[in-house]
């Protein structure tokens, strides 16, 4: 039999924007994204944040729900533009927003559950993108970003020991600044690579700053959370073995190689050339090293082709067929995520070895085909995402286990059905069922099924879902 270690950390992750509505109260200022959906054709079905699952109100009933799954630790985001409505160092903070965050992270204390809080997760307060820019502009970016986390380290450090800075900085940077399906919608070949920059650079700064004046008093660590799916070559022509490689350096090594060791990728850097801002000596010593764990967020696997006009992937063309045209796995109701648990093991390991850091993985998740109705008796059988938690885990455990990876922590997203950003409101990823016009939550079966993992841990057996599902509740 085997076993997560005893100290495993299990948990579950959302997002701000994408959960707490309340958009117009508590004080909070406008970010980038309530700007971004009030442009038609953004968002799939034209909705946006205002709302979301309202849990600026429900946060206490969501605690519960935390609870009542079994789980230690969540994982949320602060929004920058609730606590700083304007944003920069000289503008005014808003008690309220703070208030708001210290209860939440007080009742989640109270139910024995452990904050992993975000600092960044896409919501820049649009004050700094209307008064310079926001991200584009390093000189005042940095150090904004800097006072923002400085003040949420004096207001919540005493009780928060697990920071993140960003999440997923390759979405900011390419989806928001090249491709321009996420706030602020720019499309251009030279901001990404800047904002890439900047990115990493206010990072590394807020995590000298934690380590310099906080870490001593409040004994936390800080690190980063970026995003990878595995990459599988199409096949072994050194063309596209080449390409999995390329591939690699411009979504995860563009961050994860500064940051943990000490330099841009070659790939990216041949590729970019001069649009690819550099780092001073200075800031160079500030980045390397700047991350006390590997955090990530995984969803899929992806069978990579050289080829394509995607600089932002690093010129290949991403997909789910085989070359004998079968599929990777089952597709999710998003056409980008197809479930593969193997390329989960060979990307811990992988993580593992090339960057050598405790990894923590901050999301991971399953957006189930039509999960938009709730079933009449209140039942939702979401199979194909207990399915998809049954192989992630057991691929999680066989590289604990038996390769030997220390993971320490996994976080489902999501604890609720949410804003799914440009998908809006009809991908559904969590594990708690969310009618939007009541806003009544109803767990669903893939809460039981991860209850059952976490609380027979230590002592896990793999599952097979369908013998459990049969179960009665
Ligand atoms: C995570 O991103 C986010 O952190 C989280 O907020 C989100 O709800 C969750 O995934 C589920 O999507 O690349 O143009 O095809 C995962 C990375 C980035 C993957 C956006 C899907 C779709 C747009 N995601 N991408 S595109």
């Amino acid at each position: 039999m085997e076993k997560f270690p005893s100290d495993f950390v299990w948990g579950y992750a959302t997002a701000s924007y994408q959960i707490e509505g309340a958009a117009n109260e508590g004080g909070r200022g406008p970010s980038i994204w309530d700007t971004f959906c009030k442009v038609p054709g953004n968002i799939r079905d034209g909705s946006n944040g205002d709302i979301a699952t309202d849990s600026y109100h429900r946060y206490k009933e969501d605690v519960a729900l935390l609870k009542s799954y079994g789980v230690r630790a969540y994982r949320f985001s602060l929004s920058w533009s609730r606590i700083i409505p304007l944003g920069g160092r000289q503008d005014p903070v808003n008690q309220e927003g703070v208030a708001f965050y210290r209860s939440l992270i007080e009742e989640l204390l109270k139910n024995d559950i452990t904050p992993y809080v975000t600092l960044y997760h896409w919501d820049l307060p649009q004050g700094l993108h209307d008064r310079y820019g926001g991200w584009l502009n390093k000189e005042e970016i940095v150090q904004d970003y800097v006072n923002y986390a400085k003040i949420c380290f004096t207001a919540f450090g005493d009780l928060v020991q697990n920071w993140i800075t960003h999440n997923e900085p390759w979405c900011v940077s390419c989806l928001g600044y090249q491709k321009g399906v996420f706030a602020p919608g720019h499309k251009s070949n030279t901001e990404p690579w800047i904002v890439a920059h900047n990115l990493i650079l206010a990072h590394a700064f807020t995590v000298k700053l934690y380590r310099d004046d906080f870490k001593a008093v409040q004994k936390g660590q800080i690190g980063i959370t970026l995003d990878f799916h595995w990459p599988i070559p199409y096949d072994e022509t050194p063309e596209n073995v080449e390409a999995v490689k390329r591939a690699t350096d411009f979504k995860l090594g563009e961050f994860a190689d500064p940051i943990y060791k000490g330099y841009y990728p070659a790939r990216v850097k041949a590729v970019i050339g001069d649009r690819l801002p550099e780092f001073t000596a200075e800031e160079l010593a500030v980045v390397k090293g700047s991350s006390d764990f590997f955090g990530f967020n995984t969803y899929t696997s992806q069978i990579i082709q050289d080829g394509g006009d995607d600089e932002t992937n690093g010129y290949v063309k991403v997909g789910h067929t085989r070359a004998d045209g079968t599929q990777l796995g089952t597709e999710a109701h998003c056409s980008w995520l197809q479930s593969y648990p193997p390329g989960f093991r060979s990307l811990l390991n992988y993580l593992w070895k090339t960057y050598e850091k405790p990894i923590y993985v901050t999301e991971n998740g399953f957006a189930v085909k039509n999960e938009n109705v709730l079933p009449l008796e209140g039942v939702v059988l979401d199979t194909d995402r207990i399915d998809y938690f049954d192989g992630y885990a057991n691929a999680m455990l066989q590289a604990v286990v038996e390769d030997g990876v220390p993971v320490k922590g996994y976080f489902g997203w999501s604890l609720l059905d949410n804003f799914e950003w440009a998908d809006g409101y009809e991908t559904r990823f969590g594990v708690t069922y969310v009618d939007y016009k009541t806003q009544k939550r109803t767990p669903k079966q893939s809460s039981q099924f991860l209850k059952k993992v976490c609380v027979a841990h230590p002592v896990f057996v793999p599952l097979d879902p369908h013998t459990f599902i049969s179960l009665q509740w």
